[in-house]
Parts: C-alpha cells; structure tokens; sequence
C-alpha cells in the first residue's frame, strides 16, 4: 500500500533514467504529485510541474521541498563514468554533495523516503567478474565508481545513524527506447539500435567480445519502483542491491540485431572506456535482490532487441 497523494521530487528528471521514471511514478500518484527538476525544461515533461534546478544549490532545492510539501525525492542528477573520468573533481562535486543535500533533508524529516541509484561501476578489476555477489571485493577504479562506492557507504550510514529511508539499486547498464543516455561506458547498447535503424552499420567503442550486465529500461524503473513501495523491514540492505537483467557482449548484440535487419555491420574501435568496461563485473548474482523483495527480470536479449527495434522504427 502506498499514499498515492504524496508529493515526489525527481531531481535529474530530464535523463535517461528520470524522463521514463517520471511518466511511470505519474501513473501511481498523478502528474500533479510528480514534480520534475532538472537544469533546464524537459519538453518531454510537459505535462508535470517543473522546477529548474541545481541540486547543488542547498536553499534553492529545500524551497523546493516546501513549496511543494515533498515526501519523497529520487536523485538522478550525476556524472556518469565516461564523461567523470573527463572531469574528476567535478564529478566527484556533483555525485556526493547532492547526495548530501538529500539525505539532510531526511535526516531532518523534512521528507520521508530517499532513492539514489548506484551502479555496477562500485566494483573494480580486483571484483569476481562472473556472477559478482553482493558482498565482495570494491576497489572502484573510476571517479564514478569511487563516488557511487562512498554514496552507498553514505547512505548506509544515515540509515544505521539517522533512522534515514533510503533505498538503492546498483542498476547496470539500461537501454531504452524513449530516453538518450548520458555519458556512460554502457552507452553502445543504445547508439547501436538508432545506428542499425538509421544507417545499418555501427562503430563500437568497446571491443567485441567485452561481456557486460544491462538491463531493458522498463525492468530497471519497475525495480526502482518496487523497491520503493515495500514495507521498509524488507529492505534489508541499505548500501545497494545488486540486480540482475541480462549479459551479452557487443558481438552478441549485433548477431541478434542481424537477425532484424540482415544488412547490418559492426566494426570495434576501442576508446578509452574500453578500459573501464574491462575492470567491471562480466556478470552479477543479485540473489538478495530476489529473495528480500522479489525481483525478476523480464527481458532477455531477444526480447530486447525486438521491442528496442521495433519501438524506435515508430
Ligand atoms: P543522465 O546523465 O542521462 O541524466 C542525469 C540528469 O541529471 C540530466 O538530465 C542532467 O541535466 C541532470 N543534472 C546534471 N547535473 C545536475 C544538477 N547539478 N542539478 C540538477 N540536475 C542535474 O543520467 P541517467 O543515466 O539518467 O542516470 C541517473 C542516475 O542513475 C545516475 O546517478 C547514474 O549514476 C545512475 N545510473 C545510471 C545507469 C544507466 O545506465 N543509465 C546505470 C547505473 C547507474
Ligand atoms: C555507465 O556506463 O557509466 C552507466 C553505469 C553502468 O553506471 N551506464
């Protein structure tokens, strides 16, 4: 059960993640109660209120939470690891102070309930990359991986402390059709479908055989929102959970994209994210996950490919 006239805030709502996040929270609570906040107008928002805002202004982004009586805030707003990686102490700005500005507010129970998604990027090449558990060795070698490594810690810690609601998924990887990502390593597994639709061929960053965890960005916002509505005893792990879609590497993906459109070529040119792909998990074993809340996955490959193509043919 859930009070569908609570007010939510998402911070970072013109992204990958949020524009998809604030048309499925909209369905629950209304588009009145879903308010969207972001660095500049989101068009494709329209139909909720917005907020232009820099998380990293404290007063502006506790006004706010009281004009609109804001209960529950999800944070989206990052740097994510390619565009990190460019710029280091920025990112590391962004990703903790707005974390900060957050969970402050729910410290001081100006709202009641926090989620601030982590990443698969808080594991290092020292991690077991197949099946990688939930506890295990971090030694993050990006700025966005440190910095997701640190808000976990962080999070946990206004938990245990403060008695702080928040809730985290270390999401990998997300392709969708409705939203352009943001400057991740992950990020091919998108630009290869509009690349395959568009011009049928498709230069790779990431060489051909480098095995990732994704996700279909409908499973990872039904995650998100599932772990958001249950009773909070459930949630028993306040870091991050690992979660678990599915794992190909970019070769796969082609060979399933031919089976749509058969003219359809790839060629690998490897960058500097080849390195950040290559000291990630290959795999991850999300059993708490499962056990503690219920998740399942959807989509598998196939699947994928076929509602990613046909979609964006529309
Ligand atoms: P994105 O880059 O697509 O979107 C981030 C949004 O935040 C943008 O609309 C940007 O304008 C906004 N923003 C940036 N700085 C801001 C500021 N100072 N104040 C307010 N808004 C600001 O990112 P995304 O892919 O939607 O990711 C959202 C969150 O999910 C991030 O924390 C990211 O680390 C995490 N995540 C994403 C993925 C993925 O594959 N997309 C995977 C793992 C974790
Ligand atoms: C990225 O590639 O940076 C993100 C992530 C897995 O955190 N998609």
């Amino acid at each position: 059960m859930y009070n569908k006239n609570e007010r939510i805030l998402i911070i970072g709502a013109g992204g990958q993640i949020g524009i998809e996040l604030t048309e499925n929270l909209s369905k629950l609570y209304g588009n009145e109660n879903v308010i969207a906040a972001d660095l500049k107008p989101i068009p494709a928002l329209s139909q909720n209120p917005f907020e232009t805002l820099d998380v990293l202004n404290k007063e502006a982004l506790f006004s706010i939470i009281n004009k609109y009586q804001i209960k529950q805030v999800y944070l989206l707003a990052a740097l994510l690891s390619a565009t990190g990686e460019q710029n280091p102490s920025f990112a590391w700005k962004l990703n903790m102070e707005g974390l900060f500005h957050v969970l402050d507010l729910a410290k001081e129970k100006q709202i009641n309930k926090v989620y601030w998604p982590s990443s698969i990027a808080v594991f290092g090449p020292t991690t077991p990359r197949i099946n990688t558990p939930q506890h295990t060795v971090m030694e993050p070698s990006t700025v966005y991986g440190i910095s997701k490594q640190a808000g976990e810690g962080w999070c946990n810690w206004y938990h245990k402390k403060h008695g702080v609601d928040v809730r985290s998924l270390r999401y990998p990887g997300l392709i969708g059709w409705k939203s352009a990502p943001g400057g991740g390593t992950t990020d091919y597994a998108v630009h290869i479908f509009h690349e395959a639709l568009k011009n049928k061929k498709y230069e790779c960053f990431l060489s051909e055989n480098t095995a990732l965890p994704m996700m279909h960005m409908e499973d990872a916002i039904r995650a998100t929102i599932e772990l958001m509505h249950v009773p909070s005893e459930k949630v028993k792990i306040r870091t991050s959970y690992n979660l678990s879609g599915l794992s190909f590497t970019p070769k796969e993906m082609a060979l399933e994209i031919k089976k749509h459109i058969p003219e359809f070529s790839i060629t690998y040119r490897p960058d500097f994210r080849q390195a950040i792909a290559d000291s990630w998990p290959a795999s991850i074993n999300d059993a708490e996950a499962r056990e503690h809340w219920g998740w399942k996955e959807h989509y598998n490959l196939e699947r994928l490919c076929e509602n990613m193509l046909s979609n964006l043919k529309k």
